[in-house]
């Protein structure tokens, strides 16, 4: 099913917006969506955000790469994924990992050092986190390329249809590798959709600085659809998807949506932002958060404070288990990075494994 609403913004580049900052829901949309899990998927995953500043603050991790702001984009479009469809993060999506049902214990592995993963992405359908920027855009071409051999793709079987959904940031839009996802998407009108966080910063480069256009008009130069939304709007950014999605895997081709949204963290904990941008900024886009503006709409619409406790009981919880947890994930096992690289292992790098072993082991003895 096609939803018109979001289709009208693409050809002029208007921001599409259904809940506005002061919380009323000026346009219904057909996408449909749970206000209250998507009220509760939000909450949670910012606890899980700000515990792991503060473990990485504690020493616990080496580094975190923080999505305050960004989680109205993240939760609309994690809620718009079914089962079948597979979704390529950044390292930014917390809230998405959180939406397919990933352990958060388990995000905080990679940042920890203990895992060069974290989970199986068969599991959930969610892939590893990338840190090589657009590199997971090709990846996903290649998943989608691979639905489409299958014959998973516009059979109208809801229950063997299924699309690629990809993370990325405005940054990776000046790589190589995202313009030939690009191209190959587009060419193989591919049941993928391309969702670009606009946070506005590239680390340091602001995006004025890397293009001429918007993100969502960069997709007609490759021959499909863009389409720009509020990314502070969970409703939005849930309708948006659902529709690109919808026609993904109904095989209509890739979409590239744009929500515009700011970070308003540093990088991550190891960046200075003050140098490069000013905090006033912040200030405005903190004014535009979009757990605030639903909670807003909520309350307004009559729904019980028991709700919004419930919520605040439940993050406590989560936050104890994400500081435990984080605390006692296992050290890896030393042997891991000769194991699963090659499916046979050569001699010269098993010679190379027994080394490693044995300078670990000497270590450990000096240690104990
Ligand atoms: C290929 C590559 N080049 C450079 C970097 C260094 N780097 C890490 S994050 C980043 C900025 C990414 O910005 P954006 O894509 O907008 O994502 P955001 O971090 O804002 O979510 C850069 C340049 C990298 N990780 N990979």
């Amino acid at each position: 099913m096609l939803h018109p609403e979001v289709t009208e913004v693409a050809p002029n580049d208007e921001l599409f917006t259904c809940l506005s900052p002061d919380g009323v829901l000026h346009r219904e949309t057909t996408a449909g969506g749970d206000l209250f899990v998507m009220y509760r998927d939000m909450v949670l995953s910012r606890r899980v955000d700000t515990e792991a500043i503060a473990l990485q603050r504690q020493g616990e991790l080496g580094l975190w790469p923080s999505m305050l702001g960004q989680e109205g984009a993240q939760v609309g479009a994690g809620r718009a994924l079914r089962p079948r469809d597979i979704a390529f993060p950044t390292y930014r999506e917390h809230a998405v990992a959180w939406c397919r049902g990933v352990d958060p214990v388990q995000l905080l592995g990679l940042f920890r050092g203990t895992t060069l993963g974290g989970w199986d992405p068969r599991e959930n359908n969610f892939s590893l986190y990338t840190l090589v920027i657009g590199a997971q855009t090709l990846h996903a071409v290649g998943y989608a390329m691979g639905i489409v051999r299958d014959g998973d793709v516009g059979t109208g079987d809801p229950d063997r249809d299924r699309a690629v959904l990809v993370f990325l940031g405005d940054g990776a839009l000046s790589e190589g590798e995202t313009n030939e996802a690009f191209v190959w998407a587009a060419a193989q009108n591919l049941p993928i959709v391309f969702f670009c966080q606009n946070n506005q910063w590239a680390i340091s480069a602001p995006y004025s600085v890397q293009s001429r256009v918007s993100v969502a008009q960069r997709a007609q130069g490759f021959g499909f659809r863009g389409v720009r939304v509020d990314g502070n709007d969970v409703v939005a950014s849930h309708a948006a998807t659902v529709d690109a999605l919808d026609r993904a895997r109904a095989g209509g081709g890739p979409t590239l949506i744009e929500a515009m949204t700011y970070r308003r963290n540093p990088h991550t904990t190891s960046d200075d932002d003050g140098r490069y941008r000013d905090a006033a900024l912040t200030d405005q886009w903190s004014a535009l958060d979009p757990i605030a503006r639903l909670r807003t709409h909520l309350e307004n619409s009559g729904v019980a404070e028991d709700f919004f406790a419930g919520v605040a009981a439940e993050e406590e919880l989560l936050a104890e288990r994400v500081r435990v947890g984080c605390r006692t994930l296992p050290d890896p096992d030393p042997a891991s990075p000769f194991l699963h690289t090659l499916a046979e292992m050569p001699a010269e790098l098993a010679q190379q494994l027994d080394a490693h072993l044995a300078f670990v082991a000497a270590g450990e003895e000096v240690a104990s």
